[in-house]
């Protein structure tokens, strides 16, 4: 039976949660739960539920509300943006059960999940701004992505459950902000962007001026709402991940839809290069030297996109062994030869994909209405400036010229040429 939608408060998630029969045996009592809001993104409310008679006995409410929470009810956002986050994490958990939150309960009527409270996890954006590291981050979300875009996409799908997963899977109003606000409104000053005041108006022109970078960005915003590759999460960046030094989980997937894989890898590694370019500040705050630390990000930018390329690959390569060589391309004519130059040819363009996403993710940080905290914290606004400026850079020459780049040792390259690695921002 249908269940009329209301919005949860903290006075009213415990009786909710006592109607639920599957939670029965997460929960021992439903009488004293310590309930607590602790949403701190941009559109949905968190709870974190514990039983305070049993304090192991823990989980996590996240429901959505009929509008964009950062704004308020003045922004009307359907809620059924929970719809796809469900479906998303039911996929994803199948393809990589180690990395997704286990989800105890879900409801459509309500907008809600109930999953793993993941208490021995952090944040990982606020964790590299804490200048941590996870030595298992890159081979963790390689294997994330590896899985979850071959196994979504036509290499690995039948064709015609592929199209009813794509048609099931259109996400038009979370699409939409995403062709706005990362797309669309950093290239042309809209009223919705907001700028350091610091940052030098030249650096803004850089992007909102250059009829070719324009068009470089038009091509990527073509590519994203056109390019039905696999499904993807959507909004892969660092605050979608939660880590410790042993385990990584992926959560908040409700952008997926099926779109272009690079945007996935591409998010990811531009929030690398983001937190590279601020740790010229953030290093000598917190009394190091900027090297280490910084080359540590690159490395693991490059990492994840080498861990990807590699299992993706060997994903593929098993799929068509099983299938007696039957490809992507055909029958098995020449030893398997048309069937690998092609894979080759379409991990370049993924390669250039993926540049390209990162560069308008990484643009949209700067100048559009959802910063990241990475720089966007850092109080003296002139040594934001600079750190904004050398991320704006790179950006620009990564969007411009992303079929340039052999390799993603090129990019940190790049990187490094803009702010060297032992430059600090005092
Ligand atoms: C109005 S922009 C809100 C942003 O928050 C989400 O995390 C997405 O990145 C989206 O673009
Ligand atoms: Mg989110």
């Amino acid at each position: 039976m249908a269940m009329e939608y209301r919005q949860l408060t903290e006075s009213t998630v415990a009786e909710y949660l006592a109607g639920v029969p599957e939670l029965r045996g997460r929960l021992s009592s439903f009488t004293d739960l310590d309930v607590r809001e602790v949403g701190d993104g941009n559109l949905n409310y968190v709870f974190i539920v514990t039983n305070r008679a049993a304090p192991d006995e823990t989980l996590v409410v996240k429901q959505a509300v009929p509008f964009l929470r950062i704004v308020g009810e003045s922004w009307p956002l359907s809620r059924r943006r929970m719809d796809f986050e469900i479906a998303a994490l039911k996929t994803q958990s199948a393809l990589v059960p180690e990395h997704v939150p286990e989800v105890f309960h879900a409801s459509t009527d309500m907008s809600l999940v109930a999953m793993r409270n993941l208490r021995d996890h952090r944040i990982l954006r606020g964790e590299l701004i804490a200048g941590k590291r996870f030595p298992l981050l890159a081979d963790h979300m390689s294997t994330f992505l590896a899985r979850t875009l071959f196994h979504t996409s036509d290499f690995a799908m039948d064709p015609a459950e592929k199209k009813a997963a794509v048609a099931a899977s259109v996400n038009t109003e979370l699409c939409k902000i995403t062709e706005d606000f990362v797309f669309t409104h950093p290239y042309d000053d809209s009223a919705t962007n907001a700028y350091n005041a610091e940052l030098p108006a030249e650096a803004i022109a850089g992007i909102q001026r250059d009829p070719e970078l324009r068009a470089a960005v038009g091509e990527m915003k073509f590519a994203f709402m056109t390019a039905a590759e696999a499904l993807v999460h959507g909004d892969l960046h660092t605050g979608s991940i939660m880590a410790n030094s042993r385990e990584t989980f992926v959560i908040d997937p409700e952008f997926a839809f099926y779109g272009p894989m690079g945007f996935d890898i591409g998010a990811l590694v531009a929030n690398f290069y983001l937190a590279y370019f601020a740790h010229a500040w953030r290093q000598p705050q917190l009394g190091h030297d900027p090297a280490s630390y910084r080359w540590w990000l690159l490395e693991t930018a490059g990492g994840l996109w080498e861990g990807f390329t590699a299992k993706f690959l060997a994903l593929w390569r098993d799929h068509d062994a099983a299938r007696g060589g039957e490809s992507f391309v055909g029958r098995d004519i020449d030893g398997g030869k048309s069937a690998e130059a092609y894979r080759q040819r379409f991990m370049k363009t993924l390669l250039a994909d993926t540049i390209g996403f990162a560069a308008c993710k990484m643009m949209r940080r700067i100048v559009g209405i959802a910063k990241v905290a990475d720089i966007a914290t850092i109080p003296d606004l002139k040594a934001r400036a600079i750190v904004e400026t050398h991320a704006l850079d790179m950006a620009r020459r990564m969007v411009m010229n992303r079929t340039g780049f052999d390799t993603i040792a090129d990019v940190a390259a790049l990187a490094r040429s803009i702010s060297a690695p032992e430059a600090g921002i005092p």
